[in-house]
């Protein structure tokens, strides 16, 4: 278990315009839904040559937006999340190498579209792993300079995006090596079946893998919540049942492919910048 950490306040405040990243709108098609994401682009990547760089997709939580994670393009840096600022300093700082954060979202783009949550979300979460891997990382690869390989595609999400994660790890995971699920559970038997049926919902999660022909090494997952969370029953139990299942997953202590990172918070994403800060750099360290 790793004790989550608060990051530094200098994260919170946006570095002098012109020497950070920009937030941008991306919009791309998925059958007859025209959808819209957020992109950080890393301020190494403007006019950047030749040069590729990773890439990190983030899915929002039940009833939220593609505008969840970092605020709106709209508003001025000082009225957004502390997530560009974040990412700016890590780079900057030589924590974090330079790599592309796409917050998509599972919602439709129908005007009636209905933000549901919670159940009702799940079918959305389950499936989210078609339009990541079928139309949104080919759009993301073919508008920005972004490595076209798994080694370097991080997959994450807080609650009902943390849903989504599991999914894309059980189903989709030719295109993603590394796994950010944050406050969620998987709910491949039920909903918060990871508290009701750990031992179930892990042979989802392992069935899955097996399906797709992937091995222990192919996948790492930083898994975070906190202990005052509504998904920390749900995901502790399913993790600590995962910690065990060798050798399918492993205690990245015991130099295996299981991060179990543990704060005080509850279920907001205020909790979630914690987990990312601690994540990213142990995905793409600064000069890999
Ligand atoms: C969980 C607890 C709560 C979880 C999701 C939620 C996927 C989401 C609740 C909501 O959208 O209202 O363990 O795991």
């Amino acid at each position: 278990m790793i004790r989550s950490e608060r990051i530094p306040e200098r994260y919170r405040i946006p570095l002098e315009t012109g020497d950070g990243g920009d937030l941008l709108e991306f919009r791309y098609s998925h059958g007859d839904n025209e959808k819209r994401a957020l992109v950080y682009r890393p301020a190494a990547a403007k006019n950047c040559g030749e040069r590729k760089f990773p890439a990190v997709y983030l899915f929002h939580g039940g009833g939220d937006s593609e505008e969840s994670f970092f605020g709106s393009p709209a508003k001025s840096p000082a009225e957004r999340t502390p997530l560009v600022p974040m990412l700016d300093r890590m780079i900057a700082e030589g924590i974090l190498a330079p790599c592309f954060v796409v917050t998509p979202t599972y919602y439709g783009s129908d005007p009636g579209n209905a933000r549901v949550h919670a159940g009702d979300a799940a079918k959305l979460t389950g499936e989210f792993w078609r339009e990541l891997n079928s139309s949104l990382i080919p759009a993301v690869d073919t508008a920005f300079p972004t490595v076209r390989d798994r080694d370097s595609r991080a997959a994450g999400g807080f609650s009902m995006g943390a849903e989504a994660t599991w999914n894309v790890l059980a189903k989709g995971a030719e295109t993603v090596r590394y796994y950010l699920p944050m406050s969620g559970d998987f709910w491949a038997v039920e909903v918060k079946g990871g508290a009701t049926h750990p031992s179930e919902t892990s042979d989802a999660l392992i069935d899955g893998i097996k399906k797709q022909g992937l091995g222990p090494g192919d996948y790492e997952i930083f898994a975070a919540t906190g202990t005052g969370d509504i998904a920390w029953d749900a995901m502790s139990a399913m993790v600590n049942e995962l910690l065990g299942r060798r050798p399918w997953f492993s205690p990245s202590e015991d130099g295996g492919n299981l991060s179990w990172c543990v704060s005080e918070g509850w279920h907001a994403y205020e909790w979630c910048w914690d987990y990312i800060a601690a994540a990213l750099p142990r995905f793409f360290p600064a000069g890999k």
